[in-house]
């Protein structure tokens, strides 16, 4: 017999999350979902759908609320499974907001207002230009740090946010002492950047307009194949990784991450083949792979007590782990407890 309960105390942290600001796209598939389930085995996980960011641009009540509910479901389909992780809804769980106040205390006003997602947003919404865009930051930092989380996987684009994380959460310790794990980003070699199928310069997003330039891993596989076909590639004619080839590098890169071929692979398959097919199988090869997600998502959907039933319990296990770094975080900086511990 092995000794699991050992095990369970050595095996690090890594915590995640996802805003439901949208319908949740191929680039966060493979950015970041996937490597979700596979760390799943060897590690402790807790993920979350970070609702609380989402609403820092302009949300419509009934359409947010159903993003929340798919996403749920659609984490679930992926294989986020609640009997291996902890998976809740950041709302649902208070102390999340409570560090994220005492981080913003602790977070610098020019480190903020350098951030490069919160300088594309306030030019994105120039007319919505909140106190929470500038201080999502602190608030992601809370999300990690009160886990005590080693590792947290993310694409690339939330690098920098990761880096400010480690600063905040070294500077707590160094007025205080060892209070926050200091996290390390977890980023994949290949997928960490899926770009816009119709602008290959710009990562594919959730909040784009254009339905063209992002799959969603809904999608139907008719929709799947048409929009690669109509992805924008060059007039080169020729499958292969290059520079001044971001279109078929982004395609290059999906298939990669699909199918498990390597470029010279890919190269040597579409070898005197024009796009037209290079599309065709760069669009089967994900429509295959998404086909038992959308299955799984269905019937889920059908299911809300059973989704309730896991965001509850998901919910609890957050609260109690959280707790415990919230109530040393404010026992360090010197608040009078609520009764002696
Ligand atoms: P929004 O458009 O609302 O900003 P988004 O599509 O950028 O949303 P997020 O919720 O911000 O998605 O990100 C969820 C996860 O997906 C993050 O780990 C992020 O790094 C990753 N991710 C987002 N877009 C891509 C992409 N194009 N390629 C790879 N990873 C991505
Ligand atoms: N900002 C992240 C979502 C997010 C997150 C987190 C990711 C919120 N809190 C904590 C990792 C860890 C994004 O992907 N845009």
């Amino acid at each position: 017999m092995t000794e699991p309960v050992k095990n369970e105390e050595r095996k690090k942290v890594i915590f995640s999350a996802i805003q439901p600001s949208g319908t949740i796209t191929l680039g966060n598939y493979l950015g970041a979902l996937k490597n979700w389930i596979e760390l799943q085995d060897n590690f402790n996980c807790i993920y979350a759908l970070a609702d609380l960011h989402t609403i820092t641009v302009r949300q419509d009540p009934p359409t947010f609320r159903r993003h929340t509910l798919e996403a749920y479901a659609l984490l679930l389909a992926c294989g986020v499974d609640p009997k291996k992780s902890v998976f809740f809804i950041q709302s649902h769980v208070p102390t999340h907001a409570q560090l994220a106040w005492i981080l913003d205390c602790y977070s610098q006003f020019g480190e903020l207002q350098r951030m490069t997602q919160f300088k594309d947003k306030a030019a994105k919404h120039p007319d919505n230009v909140n106190a929470g865009l500038l201080t999502y930051p602190p608030l992601m930092a809370a999300d990690i740090l009160l886990y005590q989380a080693d590792l947290v996987p993310v694409g690339v684009d939330q690098k920098q946010h990761l880096e400010l994380t480690r600063t905040i959460a070294e500077r707590f310790n160094g007025i205080y002492g060892q209070t926050f794990t200091v996290p390390d980003g977890y980023i994949p070699k290949q997928g960490a950047k899926i770009m816009s199928l119709q602008d290959p310069t710009r990562k594919m997003s959730k909040s784009d307009e254009n339905a063209n330039a992002s799959i969603a891993v809904l999608d139907k596989p008719e929709d799947i194949m048409r929009k690669f076909k109509r992805a924008v590639t060059d007039s080169e004619a020729c499958v292969r990784y290059g520079e001044g080839k971001d279109g078929v590098n982004n395609l290059m890169g999906i298939y990669a991450c699909v199918t498990g071929k390597t470029n010279e692979e890919i190269e040597a398959e579409f070898d005197g083949k024009g796009y037209g097919d290079f599309k065709s199988a760069v669009g089967e090869a994900v429509a295959e792979h998404l086909r038992p997600i959308r299955e799984r998502y269905e019937d889920y959907m059908k299911n809300r007590d059973y989704l309730e039933q896991c965001w509850g319990e998901g919910a609890e296990k957050a609260c109690s782990i959280s707790s415990r770094t919230l109530r040393k975080a404010m026992k360090k900086i010197g608040f009078l407890p609520p009764k002696s511990i």
